[in-house]
């Protein structure tokens, strides 16, 4: 297991690298070009250049979080091979810098949701929360300007300001798009794709839908076990693998987290470990990452990673605000880095524990 942090580069992210570089036992980032537009091309020369910086800081790229698919791909689009080539050409220019895994996401429209960007905790600590009775009241057109004033002046990802504006016309492209063709879309995708990866070794890891339910009438296809396993056996190749995001299957207490980490043996690449506090099944807040302060057993999650073989990269996952830090909602420095502590305090006792 290789313990990373999320960085969204210099202009973009409150966290420096030279922070990152002081968490113990964390020597690589999860990092991405945030400004390129899903369906573009990325450019080498910005790719040998992000990789110089995280470089010179003493750090490694561990993998790209996100390269994004482009809606013309999700929808199937009758262009959508011109963006796949580009694509492909983007993860050849990645493997030709040694970077080998790769996470996207195939939800339409929004990427994750909440319904709150700062909700209090007796604490004082501020965290992103969820609940379906809001997003049962509003218009999925407001829903960004419903969150955009907490968002501490940050672009966050999956919610770019330009694409918001689009809401209405997002919509209209996926309106006959149900979840089996979403599903063969996907299929399709990654059929093109595992040339490239095979050449380069690079290890597709696809981010379950979050909140793990269709939202706005939005197919969903990536929120359950079977889901899972039906997408790794109908493109049965190791490159096509999963980033777990406990944080994202875990709102739907339908789903056995241990039991789903067991099924995908041998395909989790990435994984995001958090934890979650649930009011209600269907009104939910993310807790700092220690068991007890939500309803994950934290422990047991990390076992199973342990016991799986599980050997990819991981990083804590959205953090609590505390300690009077301004930065992107889930994205601080600080509870973030006690996450990368304590899942490391928890690997390094199943690891030993194990092997006495
Ligand atoms: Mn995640």
């Amino acid at each position: 297991m290789e313990m990373t942090f999320r960085w969204f580069g210099s202009k973009f992210d409150s966290v420096t690298l030279n922070q990152i570089r002081q968490i113990p036992g964390v020597k690589g980032v999860i990092t991405t070009l945030y400004e390129t537009v899903p369906g573009e091309e990325w450019k080498k020369e910005e790719i040998k250049a992000l990789k110089k910086e995280v470089e010179e800081a003493g750090l490694k790229i561990s993998g790209i979080e996100s390269v994004n698919v482009c809606d013309a791909i999700k929808v199937g689009a009758p262009d959508r091979d011109k963006y796949i080539e580009n694509y492909i050409r983007t993860l050849t220019y990645l493997g030709e810098e040694d970077i080998h895994t790769v996470c996207y996401n195939f939800m339409p429209v929004f990427d994750w949701t909440r319904t709150e960007l700062a909700r209090e905790r007796k604490d004082g600590s501020t965290v992103m929360a969820y609940t379906q009775a809001a997003v049962d009241k509003i218009n999925p057109d407001d829903m960004f300007n419903s969150l955009k004033e907490d968002c501490n002046g940050f672009v966050l990802p999956g919610w770019e300001p330009e694409r918001m504006a689009q809401v209405k016309e997002l919509f209209e492209l996926y309106k006959d798009v149900d979840a089996d063709k979403l599903f063969d879309n996907l299929v399709y995708f990654l059929n093109a794709i595992m040339p490239v990866c095979d050449k380069y070794d690079i290890n597709m890891a696809i981010h379950p839908d979050d909140p793990a339910w269709s939202v706005f009438g939005l197919s969903r296809i990536i929120t359950n076990k079977e889901q899972l396993l039906k997408l790794i056996n109908t493109v049965d190749n190791v490159h096509n693998g999963i980033t777990f995001c406990t944080g994202s299957y875990g709102t739907s207490l339908n789903n056995d987290i241990v039991d789903t980490i067991h099924a995908l043996k041998g395909r989790i690449h990435f994984a995001h470990v958090r934890n979650l506090k649930f009011i209600t099944p269907d009104n939910f807040e993310e807790a700092a990452h220690l068991s007890s302060d939500g309803d994950f057993d934290m422990y047991e999650i990390m076992k199973a990673l342990y016991d799986t073989g599980f050997d990819g990269i991981m990083r804590p996952d959205h953090g609590r605000m505390i300690w009077g830090e301004k930065a992107m909602p889930g994205y601080g420095l600080y509870d973030r880095a006690l996450g990368a502590m304590y899942l490391q305090g928890l690997w390094e006792a199943i690891e030993k524990s194990s092997k006495r």
